[in-house]
């Protein structure tokens, strides 16, 4: 059972990396769109986050960022000629289709995909579906290259299924990993899997009221069913909509969950107590809650500090340690909070680490936003294309390789300036090589 452990893939943060505002219902996104981006100190914090976790003796993966800006797309949408006339009529004829083309949204790689480990599934194999990530458009057409590459990666029919992601429609609106929580005793055991939805077509007062809910029951029981899930060991729970308008666009700002540990606010799910009774039935365990009320702080605290986006990771001495973004240590609140849930020898959590990913953070995404978990045997991981594991080497090419290739700054205007888009191409064609993964992007077939 020990050699089972969770390998976190991080979105490699891409050289387009900039504030459009796109996320309608993402605070951090709304309020940041306009301000000048950092790429390259945006890329050097999730590379600086990937190795803290690798030093703490946790396995890491790395997946590439995507073409932008995507030319392909402006073509797809009648704009024509050079590039530097698609972007020219594309910034005229609506600036937000330009901004959407640049977006280096892909860097959440908890969107990615849903990952069912092989102990959960009737066939013993990793099974993964890519998020078709519908409800933005600016995040519609990462899916594709988001297959080519799960696929180059978990390549092995023996031990992983990379299935197609689901219709590309709102019944079926899906966000991957990011509304999925994985309880268990270990990685290794046949684990409960929490599948959390903001709207179901059958369930009245379900749904958009201020702002929009991104994940459907629909899609969420479509990969229960493809996966090879045993129903015994599903749940499925609602968000509270209260959460939704406050800005929780998706579960994983409102709680999270590691082994037989779960952290949530009060206000996380439509109906707390009985989901808490009904993942713990089939864990056959006790699940150990770590509630933050209203009194310990607010939802609004939580959208702002992104405590819930933190990683619990389990360290190889079997303790569990929080991956915090600094915005949570900065709410006096919700250090607080974290002070008494580290001291607190009733949950194994006793550690912090407090990371710095703010370039991220002012786009919505937090610590646990950038990762993808796959849970892998040892037989599991020898398979897995060795390029984009982490190691002191990778991690050290990598940086090179954004000091060197990255833009500094992008300001909205330089949005329109092709040489900007030549080069963050060109930087791309050299990570393939970095990455073992040639012909990934389009633009090299
Ligand atoms: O989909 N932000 C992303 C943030 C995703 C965070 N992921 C998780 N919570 N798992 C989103 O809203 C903003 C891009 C911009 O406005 O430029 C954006 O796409």
């Amino acid at each position: 059972m020990m050699t089972t452990h969770e390998v976190n893939f991080d979105g490699l943060i891409g050289p387009t990396h900039n504030y459009a505002g796109l996320s309608v219902g993402n605070v951090a996104s709304a309020t940041n769109a306009g301000l000048v981006s950092s790429p390259k100190a945006a890329a050097l914090q999730g590379l600086g986050k990937m190795k803290t976790l690798m030093d703490l003796g946790l396995m890491q993966g790395v997946l590439p960022p995507q073409q932008r800006p995507d030319f392909a797309m402006l073509r797809r949408l009648g704009f024509t000629g050079s590039d530097a006339e698609l972007l020219d009529k594309t910034h005229d004829a609506d600036p937000t289709i330009l901004a959407a083309v640049w977006s280096a949204s892909s860097m959440w790689a908890a969107n990615a995909a849903t990952v069912s480990p092989s102990a959960d599934t009737d066939d013993n194999k990793v099974h993964l579906t890519p998020a078709n990530l519908v409800s933005n458009f600016h995040r519609s057409f990462e899916h594709p290259t988001t297959t080519d590459a799960l696929r180059m990666i978990f390549r092995d029919p023996r031990h992983f299924v990379v299935h197609d992601p689901l219709p590309d429609q709102s019944r079926f609106a899906d966000e991957g990993a990011a509304n999925h929580v994985r309880f268990c005793n270990t990685h290794g055991e046949p684990g409960v899997e929490l599948f959390v939805y903001g709207v179901d077509a059958h369930e009245p007062g379900s749904g958009a009221r201020k702002f929009p809910s991104r994940q459907t029951r629909a899609a969420s029981e479509s990969i229960v069913r493809s996966h090879g899930l045993d129903p015994e060991r599903v749940v499925f729970a609602r968000q509270h909509p209260d959460a939704i308008d406050a800005g929780v666009f998706h579960n994983d700002v409102i709680s999270t969950g590691n082994g037989r540990v779960f952290l949530y606010h009060e206000q996380a799910f439509a109906a707390s107590r009985s989901l808490m009774t009904d993942l713990a039935g089939p864990l056959g365990q006790e699940l150990i809650c770590i509630e933050a009320t209203q009194s310990d702080f607010s939802l609004e605290d939580a959208v702002t500090s992104y405590l819930f986006n933190s990683q619990i990771v389990t360290l190889p001495d079997s303790s569990m340690a929080l991956i915090a973004p600094l915005e949570s240590r900065e709410n006096r609140r919700v250090g607080a909070f974290i002070e008494r849930m580290i001291a607190d020898a009733s949950n194994p959590v006793n550690a912090v680490h407090y990371l710095d990913v703010r370039e991220s953070m002012r786009n919505g995404g937090g610590p646990a936003c950038l990762r993808l978990r796959v849970v892998l045997t040892e037989k599991e991981r020898r398979a897995v294309h060795t390029g984009v594991l982490l190691n002191d080497e990778l991690h050290t090419l990598l940086c090179e390789w954004v000091e060197r290739t990255y833009p500094e700054q992008i300001a909205p205007d330089q949005l329109r300036d092709p040489s900007l888009a030549r080069s963050c191409i060109d930087a791309l064609d050299e990570l393939t090589r970095i990455l073992d993964l040639p012909g990934l992007y389009p633009f090299q077939r």
